[in-house]
This record gives structure tokens, C-alpha cells and sequence, in this order.
């Protein structure tokens, strides 16, 4: 058991993925047909004539994007609907039929270099337009439009699959054929980050609603991530009991519970994807979700192990909507104020053995009468191992202050002790009390705990 946990500890991202974890929070841009017929999932029978940007500004996308502080921007280069926003060679469903004659998956990664963020896209296996699908000759037709864009448009930072399969205009399914598209993708954008439900890269939350597991461990089971490498033998109850079915929807994955039964473990961790409004695609008559509804997510995904993706749909004209522009500098502005300046610190390690329990102890350079986040971040790149911690407060008369209890920390943990939207929330009650220094206490891990920043706010 011990042997394989520490096996556990030592399951290693890859160079792509520790940068992938540094972006944070990036942008998807969902545009298409359905911008213009007022749908989520279009029938794939539009005409290519309704796809119209009449006052098109991807340098304006770009730049609301990075008032969010988002580093990076996704386009639906296909939706479901099989209409291609580049001239693909393969198919007439696509921007060279429409008034808008030029090349959208070009004016985005233009936009974003221009702007200094990184380009990726989106591109729909399930195709309600081409003849090919539910055929093997779908897949080469697929493999022919990935190549265009891998090809045709400088770095790509990101590639994002849906699983999503439903029936083609001849009423069949395709099998989609995953190992050979990645296989594509390794060849021609090495450094490039996939997504799919079940890995390699990244891995889906189970959920569009931003909603993050309270453990969202990036050790998972290859069970789930089936597309991922496995860098372990088997855990000690495999084949015992249960694990015969996991699914990203399940509340528990990765959890010491979950891995003692699975057949090996993968580093594929989770990314948290929403849209800005209740709609990937832009309707009239929506609004964007509240600050608070945005910041909370940004908590339980930058600030849970995991990266936010966050959807900004362009308007019919190919602007991002002012209503949304707004909400997007108002959530760069929150971060900004709550993450912007550092309360100055110094943490020692009183180290425990391994698989027992090291104490952090940080010292507050000023006495501090208020605190509001403590933000914790492993040694990622070596492993993930903290199963949970504690953090206590000590105060200038020798008080403590239990603040937090919580489970992983991986990439990034954020604790926050206040709500930024109460009115009024204390921290310690007493007016004479000041703060000196903090506990952070590891109380269970799974091998040597290697924590590499402990920053308060
Ligand atoms: C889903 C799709 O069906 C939605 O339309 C959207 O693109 C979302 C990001 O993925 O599976």
C-alpha cells in the first residue's frame, strides 16, 4: 500500500502541461452559424450565406480576453454544424460560401499574436454537415481539416476536442478515431496541450456550470484517462472491488479511495470550462453571469488545481458584447485587487518524515490586523501528495486561529478566508488583536511534501 502511494507521489506532467498550468485562464470564442440563427447546436443544412460579420474586430476580442487577465484565446474553428470558419480545401460548408470571404481562424491568430496571447482551437468531431460522417472515410476527412489548422496558422498552444457524437445527415454515428488525431497533433504542434474527456493532456470537469470537485486531484485513474500514459502498476485493490466504471461526472476522482482500486495512474488534471453567459453561442437576449458567479469560479479552478476556460461569444457584427467587455474588465480588476499585492512573509519548513506530517511556519513581516487568502502551490512538477492540511493564525498575545481546512493543494490552492462580497466578515473579532504569523500544518500526504510557494494577501 505505502509502495504504491509513493508511486502515487512521484506520477510526473509533462514540460506542455506545467505550462498549461501557468496560463491559468484562457478564453474560448464560441462563432458560427449558430451566432446567426440563434442556436446552441446548428442542424448542419444552414446556408453558409447567414454567417455575416459585418463590423468584425478580433483585436477587440483579444483585448477584452486580456482585461480578464486571460493569456490565451480558443476559437470554434467547427462546430457541430460542420461550417469551417477557415476556406478549408476539404469541404464547400465553410467561410469561402459567405459574404465574410476571408479566413476567421486566421484574423483570430493574427489578432492574438499581435496581442502577445497564445492561439488554439476547437474542432467538433461531430459534423450534421459532411457526407462522410458515421463512414471511415470521415476520419480522413477530419485528419485533412485537423492538418489545415495545425498547419496553416503559426503555434498552437491548444487543440480541444468534444466528445460529443450524435448522428450525421445520413442518420449514422461515427467512431471517432482519437489516438490517430492526436497522433497529428504530436507530429505537427509537439508543444501543443490536447483536451478530451478522458486525456491525454487535460481532462473535462464533468460539468459546463464551473462547478469543481472539492479534491480535484490531477492523478487520476487510467481508467477515466484512457488517453493518458500510465506511470504506475496497478493499485493494491485492483480487481478487488470497484473502479470497473468511472466517469468524469463522478464526485470522486483521484482520491485515495479512487486509486487503490485502479489499474494505473495518469497526470491528465481538470479544466473547468463555462460560458460568460448562459449560452456558448451569443443570443440577443442574454446577459452575462454576475462577477461574483465569474470570481467564485476563478476560486474553485485557478485557485483548485485546475484552469478556468472561459467562453466569450462575439455578437452577429464580431464584437464581443459590451456588456460582456465590462464584465470582463470588472473580474480582471477584482483579481487585480484581491491578488495584486502580496502581504510580505517568510515560511520555514519544520519537516516531517516522509508520509507524516511537515509544519510551515510563516512569519508576517508587519503584525497585520486583517488577512484574506492564503495561497498554497506544491512542487507540481515532482508529483501532487498533499491529501490535506490545516491552517491556524497566531496571534501578537499568543491566540490561535484555526482559518482553513482543506484537502488538495497540486498546482494551486487557494484558501480564502473572507468573502470579498460580505459586507462585514472579521476575521478575528477582537479590535486590539493583531496577527503575527500563520500554521500551515500538512496532515496527510503521500510521499515527502514539497511545497513551493506559501503566499498571503
Ligand atoms: C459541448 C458542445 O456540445 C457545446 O455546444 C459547446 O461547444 C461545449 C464547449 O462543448 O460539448
Amino acid at each position: 500500500m505505502i509502495d504504491f502511494l509513493k508511486e502515487a507521489a512521484h506520477v510526473k506532467p509533462s514540460q506542455k502541461q506545467l505550462d498549461w498550468f501557468e496560463l491559468g485562464m484562457y478564453a474560448f470564442v464560441h462563432y458560427g452559424p449558430n451566432t446567426y440563427t440563434d442556436r446552441e447546436w446548428g442542424m448542419g443544412t444552414e446556408s453558409p450565406e447567414i454567417f455575416n460579420p459585418t463590423n468584425l474586430d478580433c483585436d477587440q476580442w483579444v483585448e477584452a480576453i486580456k482585461e480578464a487577465g486571460m493569456k490565451g484565446m480558443v476559437l470554434t474553428a467547427k462546430h457541430h454544424d460542420g461550417f469551417c470558419l477557415w476556406p478549408s480545401k476539404y469541404t464547400e460548408h465553410s467561410v469561402k460560401n459567405s459574404p465574410f470571404q476571408g479566413d476567421m481562424v486566421k484574423e483570430a491568430a493574427e489578432a492574438c499574436r499581435r496581442g502577445g496571447i497564445k492561439f488554439g482551437f476547437y474542432l467538433s468531431p461531430w459534423d450534421r454537415n459532411s457526407k462522410y460522417y458515421g463512414t471511415p472515410e470521415y476520419n480522413d476527412y477530419f485528419c485533412n481539416q485537423l492538418t489545415e489548422l495545425l498547419t496553416g496558422y503559426g503555434e498552437i498552444f491548444y487543440v480541444w476536442f468534444d466528445n460529443a457524437c450524435g448522428e450525421g445527415p445520413n442518420g449514422r454515428k461515427q467512431e471517432y478515431d482519437f489516438e490517430r488525431y492526436f497522433a497529428l497533433i504530436r507530429k505537427y504542434q509537439p508543444n501543443a496541450v490536447i483536451f478530451n474527456d478522458f486525456g491525454p493532456d487535460v481532462r473535462w470537469c464533468g460539468n459546463e456550470a464551473g462547478a469543481a470537485r472539492y479534491s480535484e486531484w490531477a492523478v487520476v485513474p487510467s481508467e477515466l484517462c484512457r488517453y493518458g500514459e500510465v506511470q504506475t502498476g496497478p493499485g493494491p485493490l485492483a480487481g478487488e472491488g470497484s473502479l470497473s466504471y468511472l466517469y468524469n461526472t463522478d464526485r470522486e476522482i483521484g482520491t485515495m479511495a479512487n486509486i487503490l482500486y485502479s489499474k494505473g495512474l495518469v497526470f491528465t488534471p481538470s479544466e473547468i470550462d463555462m460560458s460568460i453567459r448562459p449560452g456558448w453561442f451569443w443570443h440577443e437576449n442574454e446577459e452575462p453571469h454576475s462577477l461574483e458567479r465569474l470570481y467564485q469560479t476563478y476560486l474553485t479552478s485557478v485557485g483548485a488545481n485546475a484552469c478556468f476556460h472561459l467562453n466569450v461569444p462575439p455578437t452577429k457584427e464580431g464584437r464581443i458584447d459590451e456588456r460582456d467587455v465590462a464584465r470582463l474588465k470588472e473580474f480582471g480588476a477584482l483579481i487585480q485587487k484581491e491578488f495584486g499585492e502580496e502581504i510580505p512573509s517568510t515560511a520555514e519548513k519544520v519537516p516531517g518524515e516522509p508520509l507524516t506530517q511537515p509544519v510551515y511556519r510563516v512569519h508576517f513581516d508587519r503584525p497585520l490586523r486583517d488577512l484574506k487568502y492564503v495561497v498554497l502551490r506544491e512542487e507540481i512538477a515532482q508529483g501532487q501528495r498533499v491529501e490535506s492540511f490545516r491552517i491556524t493564525a497566531e496571534s501578537a498575545s499568543g491566540g490561535q486561529y484555526p482559518l482553513y481546512q482543506g484537502t488538495c493543494i497540486g498546482n494551486r490552492q487557494i484558501c480564502r478566508l473572507q468573502d470579498p462580497f460580505a459586507l462585514q466578515n472579521p476575521l478575528i473579532d477582537d479590535s486590539d488583536e493583531t496577527l503575527t504569523g500563520l500554521t500551515v500544518q500538512v496532515t496527510a500526504a503521500r510521499d515527502e511534501v514539497l511545497l513551493k510557494e506559501i503566499k498571503v494577501y
